[in-house]
């Protein structure tokens, strides 16, 4: 039986067993192995063999990005670096990648989560896969194309960008299965209408979407753009990859974690207290399976919500709710929270507007200012705009925008209409803040 298969029936029970069993060995190879984490522990006065209960785990020390950093590229890694097969790496926002590394056992463990992802989300061996996420150091394009090839579909490997051509390639290889950033295939969507093709009248059946965070109302429009089922999939480099959590295609609602090889925790941010299932905090992981890069409650920074007991469709892991955001992500206007996520949940209900937003943050006296620029759909601003931004229909939708966000979000936001294709699309992971706070000061 092949390993997803395998996994699809692997009995719920033996987890918690599997899982301890796991849990101890890594704690015990990153203690012996990794001087960072030897520190660690003896600053928290902990020794592996402290480690009698599941509620031990909360004395253990959490790793942040900035643990990685400052060790690159190579301090956290547990094994001799000649037994890595691969590194892979995120650029980040400030200076330093963080390097991650893998070994030929990671890449196996990897490409098997990735292919019961894919098999979770409709695909099946012999579908042709389109991978749309960008090949590099990034592990969007690599992850999905091992799992692809291991599950056996026919794996494309087209990365982001160069988008006519994917469309090329999407008419003549007909795929049933096509992976990328929301936003990515979004405007793929988009460029196919532009080029007067019609987007449901392709082959495709099934999305496989992540990297950035997205709403229902997105993957409704993503849907409805293809006529095609949208599965959301989660995963970040350092902690494995995309494949930490995948949607199962019969329920979407929620995220399927592996609970085989990641042990999962969710902590209010500020206290670093466990929060009760079902309520938002910082989704922390343990890696269970891990060898070259274990990994001890690494603090994603992603909100999220977890839930356990049996999916409808059988499958019982530990469950996580969409992401909602990440925590340097969240704005706070005028006192109040608020994800680009809730935003983009309000904008897309409009209907003269496009699914493209961009929220710039300046700075007016001392006090932070959000604005949302949005773009009005081409019919629109043709016809009722009469192709000006100044008209008082554009006024009306602005108001509307705004009643929305205030009753939905609870935001007061500054709405700033933009023509058609003005904001810039994606090829990867959208970018939706701009911060223009530092270079105005
Ligand atoms: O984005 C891995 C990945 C590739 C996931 C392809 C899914 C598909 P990083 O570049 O390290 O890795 O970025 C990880 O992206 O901490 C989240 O903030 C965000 N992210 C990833 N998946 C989702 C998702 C990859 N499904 C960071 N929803 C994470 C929301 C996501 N945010």
């Amino acid at each position: 039986m092949s390993v997803f298969a395998a996994e699809e029936v692997f009995n719920q029970s033996n987890m918690k067993d599997l899982q301890w069993k796991r849990l101890k060995g890594t704690i015990e190879r990153v203690y012996a192995n990794v001087p960072f984490y030897k520190e660690a522990f003896k600053e928290h006065h902990i020794h592996p063999n402290d480690i009698q209960t599941w509620d031990d785990i909360k004395r253990l020390p959490f790793t942040q990005k900035n643990h990685l950093r400052e060790n690159y590229p190579y301090n956290m890694i547990a094994t001799p670096v000649e037994e890595v097969v691969r590194l892979h790496g995120s650029s980040g926002t400030s200076g330093k990648p963080t390097v991650v590394a893998y070994t030929k056992n990671d890449i196996v463990n990897w490409a098997d989560l990735i292919a019961r992802a894919i098999y979770m989300a409709g695909g099946r061996k012999g579908d042709i896969l389109h991978n749309a996420y960008g090949y590099g150091l990034f592990t969007g394009g690599l992850g999905l194309h091992h799992g692809s090839e291991r599950l056996g579909c026919v794996t494309v490997p087209v990365s982001g960008g160069n988008t006519e051509r994917q469309i090329t390639l999407i008419q003549d290889f007909k795929p049933r299965v096509i992976c990328g950033t929301p936003s990515y295939i979004l405007n793929i969507g988009e460029t196919m209408l532009k080029m007067g093709l019609d987007p449901t009248a392709t082959s495709l059946k099934y999305a496989i979407l992540g990297a950035e965070p997205w709403s229902e109302e997105m993957r409704t429009t993503i849907e409805q753009l293809f006529d095609m089922k949208a599965m959301d999939i989660y995963g970040l480099s350092e902690v494995m990859g995309p494949g930490v959590a995948m949607e199962c295609e019969e329920c979407q609602d929620g995220l399927h974690i592996a609970d085989d090889h990641f042990y999962t925790e969710v902590i209010n941010p500020d206290t670093l207290e466990a929060v009760p299932d079902g309520e938002d905090g910082e989704l922390v992981f343990t890696s269970l399976t891990k060898e070259a890069l274990p990994i001890i409650r690494y603090r994603t920074g992603d909100i999220a919500s977890l839930t356990r007991g049996k999916c409808k469709c059988g499958r019982t892991t530990t469950k996580m709710s969409r992401v909602k955001g990440r925590i340097d992500d969240m704005l706070i206007i005028r006192g109040v929270n608020v994800f680009p996520s809730e935003i983009e949940r309000c904008i897309l209900q409009i209907e003269e507007i496009m699914p493209h937003y961009q929220i710039h943050l300046s700075k007016k006296g001392v006090m932070d200012q959000a604005t949302l620029h949005v773009e009005v759909n081409e019919t629109f601003f043709n016809t009722l705009l009469e192709k000006n931004l100044e008209h008082p229909n554009a006024v009306k939708i602005a108001r509307k925008i705004e009643s929305a966000l205030k009753t939905q979000a609870l935001v007061s936001m500054e709405v700033c209409l933009e023509g058609p294709s003005s904001i810039p699309r994606s090829e990867g992971k959208a970018k939706r803040i701009v911060d223009n706070r530092k270079t105005l000061v």
